[in-house]
């Protein structure tokens, strides 16, 4: 967005609150913890992707008051803003499941999710022997929520092609009722689920881990009260998810902490020279880099026309993508709205395993990422999808 922004108002006229030296293209991670990419490959410092003349101001947010216009931040900086874009992103609990993070100094378990973890899911896959490899799906909101299924369905891939396949049971312990939210791209991955020989248990949630003993405690959240133990040989957590600490209690976030955006717009509800994009917001849509994307060609729109006192025209339609990952070669590109509806970039059947879009994901999607949206160039799929299906109902 800044990218976006220094467009319209010049850099002088930009500023980024950002504490951490590195950034990382995140999507990609659950290759790093599969083995495909390094880790390295997926970082830049953040001095080498905040546009040139924008202020990068190295501090963490503390504080924003909305009636003041004024951020706070951890070194007692006081910044005044005309315009706001709030992108805090949402922030993992780990330490709300038991045992937690401290089981991570043992091996066997891993995260895709974290910088700290990401390598460990793949040593612990190198390591694997014989039992239960077990993958994990919190009872939260959480980014990306096809990442806890891709690391299973690659460690399948890794086993088989490994020769340890006959030796693993194969988990997917999910507190949520169903495999994947949208049914066309769900019947499919119980098709490959079915395939490949894996059990799936749905409303059961990690609460505890027991890192010497290799055992993980999953509540049954259909019978109150009723916990299981699995021994592991591999665990990998999705860890329970929330809105950034710094909006709790905020006037800018709805009850549940997050930024309460208008749905349409990405203006903030009550206060209108603040926006938002991105996990920390309340849109409802899953939370996607790709979302990421369609949001910020909106947003750019709509602070244009809040500029120019003129109401804001472009509206959001959901937008969000998940490429779920099913082996080494293959994903099924789920592109879905507000509605659940299929929002399918290309004039095929996307819930089919395609390599294609396996190579999209690997190899294309990281380069759209640097060169196209971080640059304020990539605003989404929107307008490919228009052109290639004209003529097509
Ligand atoms: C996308 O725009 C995006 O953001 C850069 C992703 O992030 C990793 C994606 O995974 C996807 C699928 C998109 C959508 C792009 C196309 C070409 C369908």
């Amino acid at each position: 967005m800044s990218a976006r922004m220094k467009r319209r108002v010049g850099a002088e006229n930009v500023a980024v609150v950002e504490p951490s030296e590195s950034h990382y293209y995140q999507p990609i991670w659950t290759l790093v913890g599969a083995g495909a990419k390094t880790l390295r490959s997926s970082g830049r410092a953040t001095a080498s992707v905040v546009p040139s003349g924008v202020k990068w101001i190295r501090s963490r947010v503390q504080e924003i008051d909305p009636d003041k216009s004024t951020v706070r931040t951890d070194d007692g900086k006081e910044i005044s803003y005309q315009y706001l874009i709030v992108a805090l992103g949402i922030q993992l609990h780990y330490e709300k499941i038991k045992g937690l993070p401290e089981a991570f100094e043992h091996p066997r378990i891993g995260s895709n999710y974290s910088v700290k973890t990401v390598e460990k899911t793949w040593k612990a896959l190198q390591d694997f022997k014989e039992g239960n490899a077990i993958f994990s799906f919190p009872n939260t909101p959480v980014k990306c929520a096809g990442a806890p299924q891709k690391i299973m369905y690659l460690a399948d891939a890794y086993l088989r092609k490994t020769g340890k396949r006959p030796k693993a049971n194969i988990i997917y312990n999910t507190s949520l009722p169903v495999l994947f939210g949208i049914k066309k791209y769900a019947d499919s991955l119980w098709d490959v689920v079915r395939a490949r020989d894996l059990t799936i248990n749905l409303r059961h949630n990690l609460t505890e881990v027991w890192p010497d003993r290799r055992e993980a405690v999953f509540e049954k959240l259909d019978s109150p009260g009723e916990t299981v133990v699995f021994e592991y040989e591999l665990l990998h957590v999705t860890p329970p998810m929330g809105p950034p600490e710094v909006l709790k209690g905020n006037p800018l976030s709805d009850p549940a902490g997050w930024l309460d955006l208008d749905r349409d717009t990405l203006q903030h509800r009550t206060y209108p020279n603040v926006f938002g994009i991105g996990d920390c917001t309340n849109l409802p849509t899953a939370k996607t880099a790709a979302a990421v994307a369609a949001q910020s060609s909106v947003l750019d729109r709509t602070i244009s026309k809040v500029m120019k006192k003129e109401k804001p025209d472009k509206k959001y339609d959901g937008y969000t993508s998940c490429p779920l990952v099913t082996s080494y070669s293959t994903v099924i590109l789920a592109e879905f709205d507000y509605n659940g509806q299929p929002l399918e970039t290309f004039p095929i059947d996307q819930s089919k395993e395609r390599r294609t879009m396996y190579h999209m994901k690997a190899n294309v999607m990281p380069h759209l990422y640097w060169h196209g949206l971080l640059r304020g160039l990539w605003g989404g799929p929107g307008p490919y999808r228009r052109i290639m299906h004209l003529g097509m109902k």
